[in-house]
């Protein structure tokens, strides 16, 4: 898989090099490219940002910036193989002449030969662990990071000519920009890749992968500062250790995430446990 970051801060991708990614970096399962959008900036400021139209506070990522960055990383014609270098693009030609729009409006918006573009917004739909499941199964993921106020919104229409694109949100609260949201879906996506995170049986046993919350875990030593390890855990019975998790996970789920229940099959067995 690859994975393309275009960012005003690339510093703030450097985790993606450590832990579990930089291991699947060096593995050659992955490969990172981060970029920074200000080597599309046309203006000797470098600017990237607007007043928005129609007034109101704070600035609005400008397209014609943002357009010829995702056109050139859709491309692979964006400069820097390796995570932080990114080489200026100046002397390019542009995409966003006529004639090219015209080419690119007559592709299709969601053609699975596209690049996947996954654009980090408080305004997006709930990034789940469905979503990180099935997107670890893509060639080539890009991440638009938008600061500010947001990305001109035509960025976005215009950039389905070129990709598949997802507007996603890591949950109810305001970041000050796409960034952090990038390392937290990346992450999430990568350990699906088969290979990265060993033990395939740990996937299946995830929060959220049956739809429940994952109950508590014990480790030595059986006796700790006066707490007892659950008998149960000793028995060398499976089923019983089976049963008891899955009773711990409905318990646990039914406490903090009542509502996940509402999606989830519950056997006969389950049911009595939660009417009990
Ligand atoms: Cl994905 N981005 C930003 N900027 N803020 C967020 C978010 C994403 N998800 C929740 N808050």
């Amino acid at each position: 898989m690859r994975l393309d970051v275009v960012t005003i801060f690339p510093e703030y991708l450097e985790p993606l090099r450590h832990a579990l990614l930089g291991k699947a970096i060096e593995q050659g399962i992955l490969t990172v490219g981060v970029h920074d959008l200000r080597n599309w900036a046309t203006d000797v400021h470098k600017s990237v940002d607007d007043t928005p139209y129609g007034g109101g506070p704070g600035m609005v990522m400008k397209p014609g910036v943002w357009g010829p960055a995702l056109d050139d990383v859709a491309a692979g014609t964006a400069a820097g193989r390796d995570l932080t270098s990114s080489l200026p693009h100046v002397d390019k030609p542009r995409h966003d002449e006529p004639a090219d729009i015209d080419r690119q409006a007559t592709r299709g918006g969601d053609d699975a030969d596209l690049p996947l573009l996954i654009v980090p917004t408080p305004a997006g739909r709930p990034f789940t662990q469905a979503d990180a499941q099935e997107w670890s199964g893509e060639d080539h993921i890009v991440f638009a990071c938008g600061r500010y106020e947001g990305i001109d919104q035509r960025v976005v229409e215009d950039a389905a000519n070129r990709y598949r694109v997802r507007e996603v949100s890591i949950g109810d609260y305001v970041l000050i920009g796409g960034e952090v949201a990038v390392l937290v879906i990346a992450e999430a996506i990568v350990r699906l890749i088969p290979g990265v995170l060993g033990n395939r049986r740990s996937h299946e046993e995830d929060s959220f992968s049956d739809g429940l919350l994952e109950g508590p875990s014990y480790t030595k030593p059986r006796h700790w500062r006066g707490l007892d390890v659950p008998e149960v855990l000793f028995s060398g019975n499976h089923a019983k250790v089976d049963r008891w998790r899955r009773d711990q996970a409905l318990l646990r789920t039914r406490a903090v995430r009542p509502e996940l229940l509402e999606t989830v099959e519950l056997s006969d067995v389950d049911r009595k446990l939660l009417e009990g």
